[in-house]
């Protein structure tokens, strides 16, 4: 239960199934706990220039989430990644397998200031210690989801929450993540293997918070009962093709 939102119900309420655990790139058995604290530095991959390292300070924590910031770019940039992502390393890892920590893309000064900046960032920090990274979880040998079964997925376009989902299509290695209770705004096409996308349950486990449904267009039990006696009294609407549809006569809405 969360909040007052309970898979369990809203399932039986749906008439749907949850998609099964080995479907997902995510630790269910053992999930991950969130050791690191806010202020704690790491290294992390650029989200905006994947090829680059950069130092990364802790900004937030949301259950085995953190809320991060490139050192040396703006607060409009935070990215949310798993402690067990394999984009995250501990402060030395880039330098030891022989590469140079690179300044953020948009860094705020002169790039000849990255020297010097690189130092003092670093300099009396909080190194977060390499107990707080956690193993990648393995990858699913194939896409094994199916069209109607339930998700937990982040919401990229406000990426600090998670919301219940249903997979809306599989196409090849591809999932359609649509949200349930919202218009189709914010869906997404993703991997199987995506870290964005978890099991039913999971944000209960880890203790971060889940969003409830949208209330646009799930009809619940009670209202598509209701649609269904109206289906019978309408035998027959013929619709120009070139209007746009509400809800209840667009099935994508
Ligand atoms: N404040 C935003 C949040 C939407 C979240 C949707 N998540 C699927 C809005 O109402 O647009």
């Amino acid at each position: 239960l969360h909040g007052n939102f309970s898979w369990d119900k809203y399932l039986k309420e749906q008439g749907a199934v949850a998609a099964p655990d080995e479907c997902f790139k995510q630790w269910m058995d053992e999930p991950p706990v969130n050791e690191f604290s806010k202020d704690m530095k790491l290294e992390a991959c650029d989200p905006r220039n994947l090829t680059s390292i950069c130092v990364a300070t802790v900004v937030g924590l949301q259950g085995a989430r953190l809320r991060l910031r490139l050192d040396g770019s703006d607060n409009k940039n935070d990215f949310w990644r798993l402690v067990d992502s394999s984009d995250l390393h501990p402060i030395g890892y880039c330098e030891s397998h022989g590469g140079l920590l690179q300044p953020p893309l948009g860094f705020r000064m002169n790039p000849s200031c990255w020297p010097t900046f690189l130092h003092r960032t670093l300099n009396g920090a909080k190194i977060a210690p390499d107990r707080c990274f956690k193993e990648e979880p393995p990858t699913p040998r194939g896409n094994h989801f199916m069209v109607g079964q339930k998700l937990e997925a982040v919401d990229r376009k406000n990426s600090q929450l998670i919301c219940p989902a249903t997979v809306g299509g599989v196409i090849g290695d591809q999932i359609h993540v649509t949200f349930d209770g919202w218009r189709g705004a914010f869906d997404y096409w993703c991997r199987f293997d995506s870290r964005d996308i978890f099991p039913v349950g999971w944000c209960a486990l880890t203790n971060h918070p889940l969003q409830p449904p949208g209330n646009k267009g799930v009809p619940t039990y009670k209202a598509s009962k209701l649609m269904k006696e109206a289906d019978l009294m309408l035998t027959c609407v013929y619709v120009n093709t070139g209007c746009y549809c509400g809800g209840f006569l667009n099935p994508r809405k």
